[in-house]
């Protein structure tokens, strides 16, 4: 008789761990640790045997879908070793892997999937070639991240069917105040894929740098990105760079949001054309790490001439629907040009056809419709943004903002909104952190990376890792299904994969590693 345990609570699964003490059952589904923790996951008892016979089918004619199957035979090929042919078919398969999309009259929503896992057959259905994406990536969980020389690979067999809590599940990088290349971005593209995170918002423009390269205004490059925290050469991307770099993130299902700082963290561009400054002086370039001292000249038309070409220019690159307006701590900004100011660039964003997204001092303006304030500091700010009709990413800083120290002797990182040890990253609900900020506001969750102190990848991977995979089930699982002391357990199975993705990570003493 068939085993059958049917885990759609994390209360059984915990049981579960708790009383299971032999080793593990490698045909038992529900043991396998996977972050996000699938919605339900029921387990068949039998294994399915994955070896270079298996051929990836995808049905014919939907779009991406053969993309999706490919990055699978890639990612399954580094795994084992072998090379997995790729099909079109558009009947169901007797065996192998097959990607399909249905158009039936389910609650799995735009990103949720069903994966079946049978002797034979690997079943991914979707409603979207996303879902088909997050399927495969919850399979390549039940895999090793690269198998030993002449390893069987076998997957235990079942069923999980899963979706996700939160639309916006997302991290930001920042890039102006230390400058990262793209093969770092990609690597951290790579992070957030593993993860079934979907947007990485690219903080491209602040006091210490500006990063993309801009046709119509050329100094904002060539004097504005030449420098970095610290007085380093800095750099940027070109515009072709910067469309691999979407385009790559495309391929993963995540949305690139790019940001644009202003009116204040302005320095690099008002260093770089002396028009945009109200004396008409250009400012020296600025390499330290103080915040809140420079705006653009709010009183100028030249202001919003730069303003709508930097837009136009970056908007049309950008296949996502948003843009980032920056907003923060303009202190040296007097609070009518505030307003005046960000109400006419979110008209600007709008006739470039984005949506807009700003840090949650622009509620202090009248918000266009569809905009969305990030929550990082002030509940009053955006409280008065859900007044105001906008919708609300949830960054708040004291538990998100993946540049905090773990603990006091965390060598990188600030600590201005205390310490961020794991359990504390992963152990709240955005739904519930504030009274008036509830479920039905929220677009989702993003864990920022702020680089005053971080200088290259592996002081970043140090900062993201082991926080990144918890941000990515705050977004994708319900609160229901996540606690601590079970989320640890898993996380400390994935101790094993940073390791075999030579992640360079925080071995917080908070989860029980394993040796
Ligand atoms: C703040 C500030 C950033 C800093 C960051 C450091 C926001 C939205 N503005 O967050 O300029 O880099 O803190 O943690």
């Amino acid at each position: 008789m068939k085993k059958l345990f049917v885990a759609t609570s994390l209360i059984t699964l915990g049981l579960f761990m708790l009383f299971s003490c032999g080793p593990k059952e490698p045909t038992d589904l529900t043991q396998t640790s996977f972050i996000p923790q699938p919605v339900s996951i029921e387990s068949l008892g039998d294994e399915f045997i994955l070896s270079s016979s298996v051929t990836i089918y995808y049905e014919e004619n939907v779009d991406g879908l053969e993309q999706t199957a490919r990055y699978l035979a890639d990612e399954l090929n580094h795994i084992a070793g072998e090379i997995f042919t790729v099909e079109s078919s558009n009947v169901t398969p007797r065996s192998g892997i097959f990607l399909s999309v249905t158009t039936d009259n389910n609650d799995l929503g735009k990103e949720g999937y069903f994966l079946s896992i049978g002797k034979k057959l690997v079943g991914i259905k979707a409603k979207s070639t996303a879902g088909c994406f997050y399927a495969a990536k919850t399979f390549l969980q039940t895999l090793p991240v690269k198998a030993a020389a002449g390893e069987k690979l076998t997957v235990p067999t079942g069923i999980i069917r899963d979706f996700p809590e939160y639309e916006y599940r997302g991290a930001m990088l920042d890039v102006s105040r230390h400058f990262f290349g793209v093969d770092d971005v990609k690597r951290f593209i790579d992070f957030l894929a593993t993860y079934k995170m979907n947007a990485l918002h690219l903080h491209l423009s602040d006091d210490q740098g500006w990063r993309i390269e801009i046709k119509s205004w050329p100094k904002l490059t060539e004097i504005g990105g030449s420098t970095e925290v610290g007085g380093g050469k800095g750099g940027f991307y070109t515009q072709k760079q910067y469309s691999e770099i979407v385009k790559y993130a495309l391929e993963r299902h995540i949305t690139i949001v790019p940001e644009i700082d202003m009116p204040g963290h302005t320095n690099a561009a008002l260093a770089s054309y002396a028009e945009l400054n109200c004396d008409g002086k250009a400012t020296e370039l600025y390499t330290g790490t103080e915040v809140g001292f420079s705006t653009l000249c709010t009183g100028k038309e030249i202001t919003y001439q730069f303003v709508d070409d930097v837009v136009r220019e970056i908007a049309s690159l950008t296949p996502g629907p948003w843009f980032h307006i920056g907003g923060d701590e303009s202190h040296v900004t007097a609070h009518d040009d505030y307003v005046y100011f960000i109400n006419r660039v979110q008209e600007i964003v709008t006739k470039h056809g984005k949506k807009v997204i700003g840090w949650d001092e622009i509620a202090n303006a009248d918000l266009v419709e569809g905009a969305t304030v990030q929550f990082w500091a002030d509940v009053e700010n955006t409280t008065m943004g859900i007044e105001k009709g906008a919708k609300v990413i949830m960054s708040p800083a004291a538990r998100a903002y993946m540049d905090m120290k773990y603990d006091s002797t965390t060598h990188l990182g600030l600590h201005w909104a205390g310490y961020i040890e794991v359990d504390h990253g992963y152990d709240w609900n955005p739904a519930t952190l504030n009274e008036i900020i509830t479920r039905e506001n929220i677009l989702g969750v993003e864990a920022p990376l702020w680089t005053e102190t971080i200088t290259n990848m592996d002081e970043i991977e140090y900062m993201v890792f082991p926080q990144l995979p918890g941000y990515a089930e705050i977004g994708w699982t319900s609160s229901e299904l996540r606690n601590w002391d079970e989320y640890k357990l898993r996380l400390a199975d994935h101790g094993k994969r940073f390791e075999a993705m030579e992640i360079d990570f925080y071995r917080s003493e908070r989860v029980p590693w394993g040796e």
